[in-house]
């Protein structure tokens, strides 16, 4: 594990943050050591939903005896806490996703003439999961159909669910129905979620947490999943690219743009016309060479999956991105951006440029962004950037370390290379894995967070587990840890895995590590699992596999409630830091147990990394003793079909008839 005296576990960053204290200059590093968490509240002991308090429910026999002036218990309070913070994740993640159904819409009206639909193909993926006719029909007519059915899973008020809950195997689905949480629509359960939590509502813990787990499964099979999904409609599904990643990403001789925060439209646009004439003229007039697009965050995940834009990181990494002097404009859109980041560009020459009409930050400019004007207010932001490039001064961190990496691994990519355009499935996988070549899966994902040393959890997870023949499929933050220590090539399989975890990568020609983009995308993981499922020979429903998701330095209300919805799922997850339920016994006690009994997964919270891995190496082998698989031993392997190896599949393809639309998959 990494020294606990360091202030992040990558190389490139630590040097940063060493010279930004030689400079004087603060960075949230600094702030987590002098602010440290109030206990109370750290552990969800604390409510402040009225103004007869905050109380606080503490004292050596609290979950039994403490009591709020309402009356209100230590279970209740830790339990309303939790809800909360699942219904405000759901709320990012799917307010995301009204905006990507609202530009589809735009789109097949022909009012975002910028914009267009990039994979037809997935569009009649996504309509035949949505039972809307396709064949022989206009694309837009197509498109506005698919994006008014989505709208309706927001909004619905009659009878009915979410539309994608039919995508989860039959079994799944009927835990569900069985527990009664299927959401009915998105917005309905999170203002459910907060009518409950509100003073004098919902007091049975388990009451309210069952209610949470309805609203975070309209975050995974709702906000999340429709995300994912419009995404690959508007801006082609990803495929492996490569990219790079850490802060050399930056050029000295270009204008340096960073695209921060989740949502991709502007990103978009801003890729698109980034190499036009008159923008590259205009970078030289300026003195610059061109202009250099880099990101930070999920933005940056976005733009790496489908256009193989660098990355500098994940989110502890945006203020020493600043720090490298080289960044001219940071365009921000919603999520995880930290205000800091205003105060501290004021000692260096970058533009901070916030863009959504529902994110400003004091002492950023505010250019709105605009799907009917996406071209006209990409070109004004990029402009801005090349107008400070000459305000660029010769101080900062110029690190200039950089690891190639491959992302693009979308779950249609994955079901491809498991047999080409014609034969795509999930065999090979599930055949290794009943082998023994492949031990399980795991989800790597979640932020890193400045109060354990940034990054290094993941690392140390990452490199434990595909030693472990563990196959890793990551996401948001996550996968920016893996990208920017170098752990995201092919050849890292080679160097680190184990041998049967080797063999797979090898033939398949895949890294042990999958990049599947970015938080939004943890929706990529339930299709996989479904599915796996699907497949046969593992679990007939996602619960049951040799699967755990982790995130092991999560810090925002969004992982929550993906940790949630992977739980209701039917995964055991494991979460890093202190538990922001560990007051109440009885909370812990359902999230882990009664949750477990119900569909089989589980929300635990472990700061110990170590034990984190020896969790999730349980769960692996326990799933495979109770599916009756072959124990995993390390290089021993059982029988399997022969997997289908690079040559062999463009070899089909060549063959193939027509393409896969897997429509209805
Ligand atoms: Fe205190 Fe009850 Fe008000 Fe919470 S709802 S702040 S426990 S009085
Ligand atoms: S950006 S939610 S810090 S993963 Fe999606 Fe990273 Fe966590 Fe934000």
């Amino acid at each position: 594990m990494a020294d606990k005296n360091i202030k992040s576990a990558n190389e490139a960053a630590e040097k940063i943050v060493e010279w930004s204290v030689s400079h004087n200059l603060e960075t949230c590093f600094d702030r987590a050591e002098k602010l440290k968490p109030c206990p109370i509240g750290e552990t969800g002991a604390c409510c402040r939903v009225c103004h007869m308090g905050p109380c606080r429910l503490v004292g050596s026999n609290a979950e039994e005896e403490a009591r709020g002036v309402c009356g209100a218990h230590l279970p209740t309070v830790a339990a309303r806490n939790l809800v909360r913070m699942i219904a405000a994740g759901t709320a990012a993640h799917s307010d995301h996703a009204r905006g990507m159904v609202q530009t589809l819409l735009a789109v097949a009206n022909g009012e975002a003439e910028d914009f267009k639909i990039t994979d037809v193909k997935k569009l009649y993926r996504v309509a035949g999961y949505l039972d809307i006719e396709f064949e022989g029909r206009d694309i837009k007519d197509v498109a506005r159909d698919v994006a008014t059915t989505f709208l309706n899973d927001f909004g619905r008020q009659e009878k009915g669910f979410i539309n994608y809950l039919s995508r989860a195997p039959k079994k799944t689905q009927e835990r569900w129905e069985k527990w009664g949480i299927k959401p009915r629509s998105i917005d309905r359960e999170v203002v459910e979620a907060m009518h409950r939590t509100a003073v004098g509502v919902d007091h049975e813990a388990d009451h309210l947490l069952t209610h949470g787990l309805r609203t975070a499964l309209a975050d995974g099979w709702g906000g999340c999943m429709i995300s994912t999904d419009i995404t690959d409609i508007l801006f082609g599904t990803p495929k492996p690219i490569k990219a790079e990643a850490s802060f050399g990403i930056f050029k000295e001789d270009e204008v340096n743009l960073i695209v921060h925060g989740h949502e991709p439209l502007l990103a978009e646009m801003l890729v698109a016309v980034v190499n036009d004439d008159d923008i590259v003229e205009y970078a030289k007039s300026k003195g610059a060479k061109g202009v250099n697009i880099g990101g930070m965050c999920c933005t940056a995940n976005e733009t790496l999956m489908r256009h193989g834009i660098p990355t500098a990181g994940g989110f502890t990494n945006q203020e020493l991105g600043i720090m490298t002097g080289l960044v001219d404009a940071i365009s921000v859109d919603v999520q995880c951006i930290m205000p800091a980041i205003t105060e501290l560009s004021t000692k260096f020459h970058t533009q901070v440029i916030t863009t959504s009409e529902k994110a400003k930050i004091p002492g950023a400019v505010h250019v709105e962004f605009d799907e009917h004007k996406a071209k006209e207010i990409a070109k004004k932001i990029i402009k801005m950037a090349i107008d400070n490039f000459p305000n660029r001064k010769a101080e900062g961190s110029h690190v200039t370390d950089k690891y190639p990496l491959i992302g693009g691994f979308s779950h249609e990519y994955i079901e491809y290379m498991q047999g080409g355009s014609w034969r795509g499935s999930f065999r090979p996988l599930n055949d290794a894995i009943m082998a023994g070549r492949v031990r399980g899966v795991v989800g790597l994902a979640g932020c890193d967070n400045p109060r354990v040393p940034s990054t290094g959890i993941h690392k140390f997870l990452a490199t434990e587990l595909i030693k472990n023949d563990v196959l890793i499929v990551s996401t948001g933050c996550g996968s920016a840890a893996c990208g920017t220590a170098g752990y995201l090539t092919p050849e890292m399989a080679l160097e680190n895995a184990g041998p049967g975890l080797r063999e797979v990568c090898e033939a398949i020609g895949i890294p042990p590590i999958l990049h599947l983009g970015a938080c939004v995308d943890n929706s990529r993981i339930l299709t996989i699992a479904s599915a796996m499922a699907a497949e046969g020979g593992l679990s007939d429903e996602i619960g049951g596999m040799p699967a755990v998701g982790i995130a092991p330095e999560w810090m925002s209300e969004k992982a929550i409630a993906i940790g949630c919805y992977f739980a209701a799922s039917g995964v055991p997850v494991i979460f890093g830091g202190e538990s922001p339920v560990g007051s109440s016994k009885e909370v812990t006690r359902i999230m882990t147990e009664v949750w477990m009994e119900r569909f089989m997964g589980a929300l635990h919270f472990e700061p110990d990394p170590e034990k984190i891995l020896e969790m999730a190496l349980k769960y692996i082998d326990d799933a495979r003793d109770g599916l009756k698989l072959k124990k995993y031993e390390p290089g021993k392997f059982g029988a399997e079909r022969v997997l289908m190896s690079m040559a062999d599949r463009r070899q089909l393809d060549k063959h193939a008839a027509k393409p896969h639309t897997g429509v209805g998959g």
